[in-house]
């Protein structure tokens, strides 16, 4: 028997963990996490040790492109060959460019900074329409745009061991990201004060020096707070802020409201607490900010990340050995951002100023904002209405709208009328089961990629050939574009490859590395120098950070965070709870591994966290199963109690994303138990960012009769993988 270990990089989440994949006879048989990996040392997850490995020998893999054999929905497909499938799928976009133009044709893809975000993108273009959805809007767009906005890095990678302040905000990196976890145990262990902004008593709550159990939606008034006491005690760092900020008087204006009491009074949080925090953030150096989950997708997501922020920039915490970070390039190197940015690969600027959001969100939905995408939520509404123009196909690509998308049965009713619907996915979902042609996709094991963490470029080895017909995004890009270029449809040539190979050796050309040279210990570290803007200043129009924005200014808004009460958190006697979603799990990945016995064992139902006492108000036991209804929301979710005072009285807790394969098609229970079912996709949307209020809403619960659910699935059902 020959056995062999190979270093790669999992991708099963956006983390990046350095993996090791352990083959007997050419089968992988285990997969464990590289401690050598710089990025992650060795930390890894239950997802990283079993998703490859079943998805990939899953036996309801689909292996063949499918076409849709009955009416949509009905779960019939027939298989097709390859060039049947990329034929099929340029005629029905062919049509729909002569009847409305290429723009009515619209991609939706996940992680953006993936290759299959590149992929999409430039097919798109190809075609000639800037209509690209990523699911972004739902995820950290707040924070990344205003960490565009303000110049200020967004996250402290690897320097989180280092800091001696550490301040999460509406995160929980015990359940979302196992680095961040073990780096804010070492710095703990090292003596760094801990500081933890969250409505919950999450595992880093637990840990922390400070808990600051917020209301939810009132961050803005709790970092402005902060903020007041930083310039009132004199807790700045006077040097950094002379030479490398502007607007700090503009700020200190505005958060001269925000006494502690007054912030105390909007948040919940003690005035005592506060201060403590303001002092610890302004007194001691280095301090690292995790900026999470929690604050963004509400609608005031931009504001609220700029205070948090300018916490940073006020106290001369920026790019220094234990604090937030600016990005690290690797001389040469083309990471996915600097390649759909490439003037080379873009569509004439008359084109891509017709993206559908653009009028209304610029920093998001324009060159200049982080991702280019559109608004959604208004691709959808433009499906169903035809405003602001009609959009009549969809290709979605690792994404699964049905189920993480807000608006579910608005999702379906859009997706119900296109004209075309296409998907790529590895395994049956509901929103493939709404296709007309489902593209097969290979699995990590069977991919290869290469993009930087930290300081060190790494890579994802394709380990075992891909299994029955699948392709990657890549080459699936490829062969619709070459489809597309056999009927004269294609409008630009922004898709330049063909094969993927030849897309990854694009991105290392530059570089003096090549991809084999990675293959030996699977990364590269590569030396980088702290302080990086003393010589290249910041990515602003002035340069400098801003703590009040000559962007946001020029745009019509005011340049300087504020507050603004969330709408849900005012409780009304119909609605008197706060409903919390996307609490995550270690077991899951959004709607994905429902399919997987691993992931089961670990997790089998969509749960509502709830205090016993607000239990017990509402005759609702451990175990039982829960209505949720939400205002404005066209459904309801069923969720199952979960009992534990780890969540405030009059707030309720979920996950995300539940599908159920063992229930019936076409939502495989989506449309009862998938918390999107019962949440609107808007209104109330971030003005700055275009980021729907999903995350967090009012809600009322009750307790469910048995018989009003179709099938409550009550136990492990027989799947396989
Ligand atoms: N296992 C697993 N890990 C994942 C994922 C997954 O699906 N599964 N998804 C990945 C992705 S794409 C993302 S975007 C990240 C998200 O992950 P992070 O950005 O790390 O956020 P979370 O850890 O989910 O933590 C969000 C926290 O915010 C709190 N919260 C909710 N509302 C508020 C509020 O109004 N204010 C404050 N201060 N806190 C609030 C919640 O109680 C929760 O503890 O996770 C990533 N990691
Ligand atoms: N209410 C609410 N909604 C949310 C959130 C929340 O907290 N609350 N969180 C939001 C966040 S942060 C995010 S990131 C989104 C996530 O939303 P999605 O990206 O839709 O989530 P996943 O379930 O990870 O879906 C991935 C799909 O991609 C396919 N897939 C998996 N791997 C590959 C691959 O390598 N290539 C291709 N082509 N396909 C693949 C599979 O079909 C899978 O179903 O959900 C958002 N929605
Ligand atoms: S956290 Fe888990 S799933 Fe995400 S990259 Fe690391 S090992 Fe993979
Ligand atoms: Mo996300």
């Amino acid at each position: 028997m020959s056995s062999r270990i190979v270093p790669s990089t999992c991708r099963e989440c956006y983390l990046g963990c350095g993996s090791l994949i352990h083959l007997e006879d050419g089968r992988v048989t285990r997969i464990s996490g590289n401690p050598a990996h710089p990025h992650s040392r060795g930390a890894f997850c239950a997802k990283g040790i079993n998703a490859p490995i079943a998805a990939r020998e899953h036996r309801d893999r689909i292996l063949r492109p499918l076409r849709r054999a009955g009416d949509r929905g009905s779960g019939k497909f027939n298989p097709v060959s390859w060039d049947d499938a990329f034929s099929e799928v340029a005629d029905g976009w062919a049509e729909v460019i002569a009847t409305h133009g290429a723009r009515a044709i619209a991609g939706a893809v996940s992680g953006h900074f993936y290759d299959r975000g590149v992929a999409m993108a430039l097919l798109l273009r190809g075609i000639g329409t800037p209509n690209y959805m990523v699911n972004q809007d739902l995820c950290q767009g707040g924070r990344a745009t205003a960490a565009l906005l303000t110049g200020i890095p967004m996250l402290p990678g690897i320097e989180l061991k280092r800091a001696k302040v550490i301040f999460a905000v509406g995160k929980s990196p015990s359940e979302s990201n196992i680095i961040e976890w073990v780096n804010v145990q070492a710095a703990k262990r090292a003596g760094a004060v801990l500081i933890v902004a969250d409505p919950r008593r999450t595992k880093i709550a637990q840990a922390a020096d400070i808990w600051l159990r917020i209301h939810p939606g009132t961050d803005a008034a709790l970092a402005l707070g902060l903020v007041h006491v930083l310039f009132e005690e004199s807790l700045l760092d006077r040097e950094f802020v002379d030479q490398w900020c502007i607007g700090a008087d503009d700020l200190r204006t505005r958060a001269q409201p925000y006494t502690p009491a007054h912030a105390a009074e909007v948040t919940g949080v003690s005035a005592e607490l506060i201060v403590a925090a303001a002092r610890r953030i302004g007194s001691t150096k280095p301090v690292a900010m995790l900026l999470g989950h929690g604050i963004d997708a509400q609608h005031n997501a931009v504001y609220t990340a700029m205070a948090f922020n300018a916490l940073l920039a006020l106290t001369g915490n920026i790019d220094l050995e234990g604090t937030n970070q600016i990005p690290k390039r690797y001389p040469g190197f083309r990471d996915y951002n600097t390649i759909v940015n490439d003037p080379s690969l873009r569509m004439p600027e008359e084109r891509e100023r017709e993206i559908i959001g653009g009028q209304t969100y610029p920093f998001w939905s324009s060159r200049r904002s982080v991702h280019q995408a559109c608004h959604n939520p208004s691709v959808i509404e433009a499906v169903l209405t035809g405003r602001p123009y009609p959009v009549r196909a969809i290709y979605a690509s690792g994404v699964n709208i049905v189920c993480t998308y807000p608006g579910m049965q608005r999702t379906i009713d859009a997706i119900r009328s296109l004209d075309m619907f296409v998907v790529a996915t590895d395994h049956m979902t509901p929103t493939a089961q709404f296709a007309d042609l489902i593209l097969p996709k290979t699995t990590q094991l069977e991919e290869e990629a290469v993009f930087i963490e930290d300081n060190c470029l790494t890579i994802m080895q394709k380990i075992v050939p891909a299994r029955g017909e699948t392709k990657t995004d890549f080459e699936i890009a490829i062969g619709l574009r070459d489809a597309l270029r056999a009927r004269r449809l294609l409008a630009f040539e922004t898709l330049p490859w063909n094969s993927h190979r030849e897309f990854v050796d694009h991105q290392l050309v530059d570089s003096g590395v090549t991809f084999d040279d990675l293959c030996t210990n699977g990364f590269r570290e590569f030396p980088f120098a702290y302080e990086s803007y003393t010589t290249d200043g910041f990515k602003t129009p002035s340069g400098k950070v801003e703590l009040s924005s000559h962007q946001l200014q020029a745009a019509g808004y005011a340049p300087t965070p504020d507050y603004r009460p969330a709408p849900y958190a005012v409780a009304s006697e119909e609605f008197d709870l706060t409903l919390l979603t996307g609490i995550r799990t270690m077991a899951l990945h959004h709607s994905r591994f429902r399919n997987h016995d691993w992931a089961r064992r670990l997790h089998n139902a969509p749960e509502l966290r709830i205090h016993p006492v607000a239990a017990a108000r509402k005759h609702i036991s451990d175990g039982d199963w829960v209505w949720v209804e939400v205002p404005g929301g066209a459904g309801r979710a069923c969720l199952k109690a979960e009992l534990t005072e780890d969540v405030p009285l009059n707030v309720v807790a979920t996950g995300m994303g539940w599908w159920f394969p063992e229930l019936s098609g076409p939502d495989f229970g989506a449309l009862t138990f998938n918390v999107e079912a019962a949440i609107p996709y808007g209104p109330h949307w971030d003005p700055i960012s275009g980021s729907a209020e999903a995350r967090n809403c009012a809600c009322r619960i009750r307790r469910a009769d048995p018989a009003e659910i179709p099938s409550i699935p009550t136990r492990k059902l027989a799947v396989t993988g």
